[in-house]
């Protein structure tokens, strides 16, 4: 049977209709059905050893576009629902996002499982299936209001494959359900992404907005991805949902390794565990307390087994993300593991009597990240600058103690989505003119330096942007009801709502700019800000910049003498399906982060893969993305981080200064809690921001605003000579293959896990 009469044939017997009778979201779930069918048929990778990647979060998007250009069938499939006057794009709208992620580390997770199924590596992840996942962004009132995102359909990719585990927690015991994703490769085998979900949960616990009992353990447990934390009971639910992750994954884990025949004392030849950040810590002494207590180790020799088996990757420095959990509350919900953190923080201090290095601290604290950095193998950053930052300052101590376990795995990002998938017209254009070489090989990309003055490729590059914002516009209209001007430059900045990344230093260009327009300054090509970032729910000072921005957007958009020259615009809901769209149509990508502090970033990679130029500063991988296209094709500008960690040290960073001396950032900082602000917004939110940006502005935003003001100009004035920027898109999207996540894992391969 062919690809057609397949379809036919499952929407006929689930809908009693043929293609071209059923409407787009019945087709949704016919091919969702096909699409699973033929992963089903898919090999699976197999291997001596294979590689489990544990997160709290996988990020993965929709599947279906993906799904289809892995099994190689997306152009034929496209081609039958047209022929039945249907549209595949159309069809994919009808799939929800899964909400299992937050942000980069988790999106990340996601390109990573893509990559080591398209490298033949066997390798799975390991998860929760979070029914609520990250909550829905609604504005109302200028304000973030959060939503449960109810994503989980009865057609859906989870499969239940019916494996159960007890886990025991120190007041109770529970059942988990394991939900298994499969993972198709590019033109490859199969893997699997393990989602654990408990027995018992119960949706109807979420009463109003994303409130509910936090105690209800066997309810609330698999509900939301990073409940508030803000109190105590929020605090002890993460414990409890990270122990329910590790405690379901190494039973898995043992379960596999015992099942192919290996005796467990060759542990570390058959498995690798990815700690993908802190939070999967706890796997340490599970392992542990598995191997003493059910299968008769002793403690030194678990200890050598685990430890050669755990590799963990640290995505920050910012303190507040480096769990530390009082031991008590570790006590309360697993008081099986207690014994075990001490014997492994006892043997720490017996050893090194450096407090800094410490597992458990005098606050009878336990640092998760330190029982990695011990109890680990590997130790990894994520961008060239931030494993020197770490080895250098952040985790000295460690790197003096363990010198050959630090290494760097700079970030990547898979391509398959990032291109092929969300930008049709630029991957077309890209085989037409070098090759469908760089489909497996990015860094084939190179080859588009050849046309570096082939006047028909930079003009189709153009071209295809200037499509892919006509495309943007039309769908913003529809979502968010603004009308953007496909013929002004698109400044884009999207991601998780954070100080240290600096939204608040954009919507401080952005006040210039329109103060500016107001004072008969207009720009000689309008000017589009867009943003998309969601705010931590307790994070007070982020919804107010979320706040300012949707208050601007008002001010702005609605004022006749300013709306024809720049227009801005807060998309609501940012997730990755918003980014597909996002990314292929922007001409500036903001990476402006306080040096130091962004650990690598991946948006900025996907904005350069797509033809975007980066305005950003030396931080991350945005200084890995300068080295490669040089001087003349990125936008630098703010001080460095070792500026930046000397302030730090010194704590003599004071932003009032900063706007004391300089009239253009007073007027801009002076605005926010303007007539005409207030006007619109809400005093109390307004005004606390001014505050916080003149009395603590612990991420130096005025330290580098004027530097910012001089340098994006100086980018919308390039992007004049359209000669100019063109030939800047092309070395950007040409010196992205680095960037891809293949090259990632085949480092993490080659150094870290060695399987075959
Ligand atoms: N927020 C880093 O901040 C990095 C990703 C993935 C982050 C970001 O710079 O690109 O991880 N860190 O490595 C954490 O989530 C702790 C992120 O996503």
């Amino acid at each position: 049977m062919n690809l057609e009469q397949t379809l036919n044939e499952i929407t006929g017997k689930m809908y009693g209709k043929n293609i071209g009778a059923c409407t787009d979201a019945q087709l949704y779930n016919g091919v969702l059905q096909l699409t699973k069918e033929k992963m089903a048929e898919t090999p699976a990778i197999t291997g001596d050893k294979k590689v489990y990647y544990i997160s709290m979060e996988f990020l993965i998007g929709k599947l279906l576009s993906n799904n289809l250009i892995n099994l190689g069938v997306y152009e034929e499939l496209s081609d039958i629902l047209k022929k039945n006057g249907k549209n595949l794009a159309d069809i994919e709208e009808a799939e929800p996002e899964p909400s299992l992620g937050n942000g980069g580390l988790g999106r990340l997770a996601a390109c990573f499982l893509d990559s080591i199924a398209t490298l033949g590596l066997p390798g799975d992840g390991i998860g929760l299936n979070y029914h609520f996942g990250l909550f829905k962004q609604v504005f109302k009132d200028h304000l973030q209001n959060a939503e449960k995102n109810d994503w989980i359909q009865k057609d859906s990719w989870l499969n239940n494959t019916g494996t159960k585990f007890e886990v025991a927690f120190g007041d109770r015991k529970v059942t988990s359900v394991l939900y298994d994703i499969d993972v198709v490769g590019y033109e490859n085998g199969l893997n699997k992404l393990h989602l654990f979900d408990i027995e018992t949960v119960d949706e109807s616990l979420v009463k109003k907005g994303i409130t509910f009992d936090k105690e209800a353990i066997e309810k609330n447990l698999t509900l939301f991805l990073y409940p508030d934390d803000s109190d105590e009971a929020g605090n002890l639910l993460r414990i409890y949902q990270e122990y329910f992750m590790v405690c379901n994954g190494a039973q898995l884990i043992l379960k596999e390794v015992k099942e192919k025949g290996y005796d467990l004392h060759t542990l570390p030849e058959h498995v690798a565990i990815q700690i993908n950040d802190t939070h999967p810590t706890m796997v340490i002494p599970e392992l542990i307390r598995i191997l003493t207590t059910e299968e008769g180790f002793t403690m030194d020799e678990a200890i050598d087994v685990v430890s050669r088996t755990c590799a963990y990757t640290n995505h920050t420095i910012l303190a507040e993300a480096l769990e530390k959990w009082p031991l008590a509350y570790i006590e309360k919900v697993v008081p099986q593991l207690v014994p075990i953190i001490k014997e492994l923080s006892d043997r720490v201090a017996k050893k090194y009597k450096d407090e800094k290095v410490q597992i458990i601290d005098k606050d009878k604290r336990v640092h998760m990240a330190h029982i990695d950095i011990h109890y680990g193998y590997s130790v990894n950053g994520v961008a060239a600058i931030h494993t020197e930052i770490l080895k250098q300052s952040e985790l000295n101590h460690f790197y003096k103690i363990y010198p050959e376990k630090f290494n760097n795995k700079t970030n990547g990002i898979t391509f398959r989505r990032w291109l092929l998938s969300c930008n049709h017209e630029l991957a077309a254009f890209l085989t037409q003119t070098i090759g469908d070489g760089y489909k497996k090989d990015a860094e084939e990309l190179q080859k588009l330096l050849e046309h570096k003055d082939d006047q028909a490729v930079l003009d189709a590059i153009y071209d295809i942007k200037k499509t892919k914002k006509i495309e943007l516009v039309s769908y913003i209209k529809d979502k968010e009801g603004v009308e953007l001007n496909p013929d002004s430059i698109f400044d884009i900045q999207v991601k998780r709502l954070h100080e240290y990344k600096r939204q608040q230093m954009n919507a401080l260009y952005i006040i210039h700019k329109y103060l500016e327009i107001k004072g008969g300054k207009k720009p000689s090509t309008p000017l589009t800000f867009i943003f998309g970032a969601k705010a931590a729910p307790a994070y007070v000072i982020a919804q107010d910049i979320i706040h300012l921005l949707l208050v601007m957007s008002d001010i702005i958009n609605n004022d006749p003498e300013v709306s024809p020259y720049m227009k801005l615009v807060m998309v609501e809901n940012y997730n990755v399906s918003y980014a597909e769209k996002l990314i292929p149509a922007c001409d500036i990508s903001e990476q402006i982060s306080l040096a130091s502090k962004e650990a690598s970033g991946t948006g900025n990679m996907k904005f350069m893969l797509n033809g975007a130029v980066t305005l950003g500063t030396s931080d991350g991988a945005n200084v890995e993305i300068h080295e490669l296209v040089g001087d003349d094709n990125i936008y630098i500008f703010g001080q460095d981080s070792d500026t930046v960690i000397k302030h730090y040290e010194k704590a003599d960073y004071v932003s009032k200064d900063y706007y004391k001396k300089s009239p253009v950032i007073k007027e801009a900082v002076d605005f926010i809690v303007s007539k005409e602000a207030l006007k619109v917004g809400k005093k109390e939110n307004l005004e606390r921001l001014y505050n916080e940006l003149l009395n603590k502005d612990w991420f130096m935003t005025l330290l580098d605003l004027e530097d910012y003001i001089k340098v994006k100009d100086q980018a919308f004035a390039d992007y004049e000579d359209q000669q100019k920027w063109k030939k800047m898109m092309l070395v950007n999207i040409a010196k992205a293959g680095f960037f891809s996540s293949d090259r990632t894992i085949a480092e993490y391969n080659r150094d870290i896990w060695k399987l075959k």
